[in-house]
Parts: structure tokens; C-alpha cells; sequence
């Protein structure tokens, strides 16, 4: 039994912790048995199976762009961690809770009309409680309550994707775990293709020779009287002054993959000129501006929902907190690109930066140095 300290001395047990949302429970039972009263799952049953082998960020699954079949179930396994992650260069350290064990949790990938059956476990050295709230799926609260486990115990749910486009998922496992759990990491996508794939505004394919996926993460890591992050020796036991953190709505971390310098470096993504690489950026708390420095968005679903019409050509784009959006670009140039939020505070001093590197041939025509730096003539 672990227990945590409040900013009231009060000692709250881990029981206290699990029942904060209590008051869903009623209401989780009361949508159960309507499921299990559908019909629908008489057809489900015909449907082919699939497992899809989820992978960590910021790589996708194996996956159609075009679906050469009719619907199908999706079978995926989520197993939450509760585990100490380091997320910046001067090893600050946070308790995450992370599905599959990355921050973000592993991408998704559906067509429209498929069902995603979900098996979601807890580890049993896990310390909380925790669900899952699809933002792509459709019924009460996303499956947070059709989803709650305990540490040590395991829970399935199916739900069907009719809503085209990336969307995020989270833990929501009531009150201000919500939050608390969220910004600990514990969110990720899901992205719904439309059967016959990506289109322009005129109704005309695109496609995509790489996809990323970068799950931005705003940390709020508590100090001590001398101004250092501090350390926990459990997950749970920075709650109190966690949330007081929280509450400045001011993060000490926005990072792209769990860590500043994720994505960076020797991790930089990799594409060539010519490449068509599709950017997925989710973003399950808090607004964000992606910005790819030296490109542009050729082609950009800002929402992030493929039943609209992607708008072109965008300098830079804005991530809704609590959504996912596309960015689709063809790179013309090699080089070292900086893919950003173009909130340069939260780019450079608080993590939210990576790299692209792009191998090819350099194009004179898009952009050369005339002359080099010289004294200016008289
Ligand atoms: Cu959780």
C-alpha cells in the first residue's frame, strides 16, 4: 500500500486515490449492459480479425493508406507503466504513466468503418487506477468508464471508428486525475483513414512516403526551496505539489516524445528530397503551433479531420489542446529542418523542438547565397 502526502498533511491511501471517481461507476455498469445488448456485435463477429503490432512514437504501425478490403477488427494491447522517465539533459526526472511504456502512448491506425478491440492491462506493480477515452470512438466518455483497471487487472473494449482523422487518447480516470494523469504522460493517438485514403480538396489522392508521429507533452515538474526539480521515489507521491504546479498553468516542460532532444540530434527523423512525409501532431492538454522551419505544410488538416477539405501551402498551423491535426510536405531541399512549436519560448528553453534531416541535392533555384558575408560596400 502507497501512500500519498497532500498539501493538507492529509494521507490519503491508494484506495482513497482509486475511488475519486466513484461516480462513474454507476454509470459504467448502466453502459455495459446496453453494449452487450447490441446487436451490432452479431455482425462484428463475421468480421475479419487483424493484430496490429502497435510500435513506439514517432514510428506508425504497418498500415494501408488505401483499404484493399471491407471492414475489419483491429485487435490491440495497451499495457500501462507507471515508470520513472527522464525528460530533459539535466536529468530531471518524472514518475509517467505511459501506455506500452512510451510518452506518448503508441499511434493507432484504423480505417473508417473498422473496430479497434482494445485490451488494456495494468501492470500489477502499478499504484493507481486508469482508463482510456478514445476522442476518436463513439458512446459515454470515449470508454472511460467501460475501461477502468486496477493494477493486476485487464479489460477489453471494442469500439467502432466512424469519425475519419487523427484524434488523441488519455487517461481520465475522474476528478483532477484527469489532469494529473495527462500531463504525466498518459495520452496518445489514434488515426482513422478514410477507406479510400488521404484526398485534396478536389477530391484527388495523396499519399505519403513516411508518416510521423509527434506526441507533444507539457511536464510541470515541482521544485525545491533552492529552484531544483525534484525527485520522488514513487509514482504518485509528487501529487499535491504537482497539482499546485498545475494549477499556474505555467508547464517547466514541453517536450515532443517524453524528452527534450527526443527528436533531435542523433534521433533527428530521417526523409530524402522528394519524400512526401505526412506530420501527425497530438496534443492531449494544451494548445500548440507547429511550425517546420525552411517548409512549409503543403497539405494541412489543422483539426486534424479528413472529412474536411485540407487547406495548402501553411506557414504554420494551429493544434487545438485536446486534438491531433496532419501536416502532409514534400521536402524540396536537404538539410537539417527544425520541426517547432512556434511558440519560440516553448521551442528552444522549453523543449519543444525537432529535427528533420533530409538527404539530397541542394536546388539553386529555391534558394542560394549570392555572395558570401563581406564588408559592406561603400
Ligand atoms: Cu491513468
Amino acid at each position: 500500500m502507497s501512500h500519498f502526502n497532500t498539501g493538507n498533511d492529509v494521507q490519503l491511501s491508494r484506495r482513497n486515490l482509486l475511488t475519486f471517481t466513484a461516480l462513474t461507476a454507476a454509470a459504467a455498469s448502466l453502459v455495459s449492459s446496453t453494449a452487450l445488448a447490441d446487436d451490432a456485435a452479431l455482425d462484428v463477429s463475421k468480421l475479419p480479425r487483424v493484430q496490429q503490432k502497435l510500435v513506439a512514437p514517432p514510428f506508425l504501425p504497418e498500415h494501408e493508406q488505401v483499404a484493399t478490403s471491407g471492414p475489419k477488427v483491429i485487435e490491440v494491447t495497451l499495457t500501462i507503466e507507471e515508470k520513472k522517465i527522464v525528460i530533459d539533459k539535466e536529468g530531471t526526472e518524472i514518475w509517467a504513466f505511459a501506455y506500452n511504456g512510451t510518452v506518448p502512448g503508441p499511434m493507432i491506425v484504423a480505417h473508417e468503418g473498422d473496430y479497434v478491440e482494445l485490451t488494456l492491462k495494468s501492470l500489477a506493480t502499478n499504484a493507481m487506477e486508469h482508463n482510456i477515452d478514445f476522442h476518436a470512438s463513439t458512446g459515454a466518455l470515449g470508454g472511460g468508464a467501460l475501461t477502468k483497471v486496477l493494477p493486476g487487472e485487464e479489460v477489453v473494449l471494442r469500439w467502432k471508428a466512424i469519425k475519419p482523422g487523427v484524434f488523441v487518447y488519455h487517461c481520465a480516470p475522474g476528478d483532477v486525475m484527469i489532469p494529473y494523469h495527462v500531463v504525466h504522460g498518459m495520452n496518445g493517438a489514434v488515426m482513422v483513414l478514410p477507406r479510400d485514403g488521404l484526398k485534396d480538396a478536389k477530391g484527388n489522392a495523396l499519399k505519403y512516403d513516411i508518416a510521423y508521429y509527434i506526441g507533444e507533452q507539457d511536464f510541470y515538474i515541482p521544485r525545491d526551496e533552492k529552484g531544483a526539480f525534484k525527485k520522488y521515489e514513487s509514482a504518485g507521491e509528487d501529487l499535491p505539489e504537482s497539482l499546485d504546479v498545475m494549477r499556474g498553468l505555467i508547464p517547466t516542460h514541453v517536450v515532443f516524445n517524453g524528452a527534450a532532444g527526443a527528436l533531435t540530434g542523433d534521433k533527428a527523423l530521417k526523409a530524402k528530397v522528394g519524400d512526401t512525409v505526412l506530420f501527425i501532431h497530438a496534443q492531449a492538454n494544451r494548445d500548440s503551433r507547429p511550425h517546420l522551419i525552411g517548409g512549409h505544410g503543403d497539405y494541412v488538416w489543422e483539426t486534424g479531420k479528413f472529412g474536411n477539405p485540407p487547406e495548402v501551402g501553411l506557414e504554420t498551423w494551429f493544434i487545438r489542446g485536446g486534438s491531433a491535426g496532419a501536416a502532409l510536405y514534400k521536402f524540396r531541399q536537404p538539410g537539417i529542418y527544425a520541426y517547432v512549436n512556434h511558440n519560440l519560448i516553448e521551442a528552444v528553453m522549453l523543449g519543444a523542438t525537432a529535427h528533420v534531416k533530409v538527404d539530397g541535392q541542394w536546388n539553386d533555384d529555391l534558394m542560394m547565397q549570392v555572395s558570401k558575408p563581406r564588408p559592406i560596400k561603400a
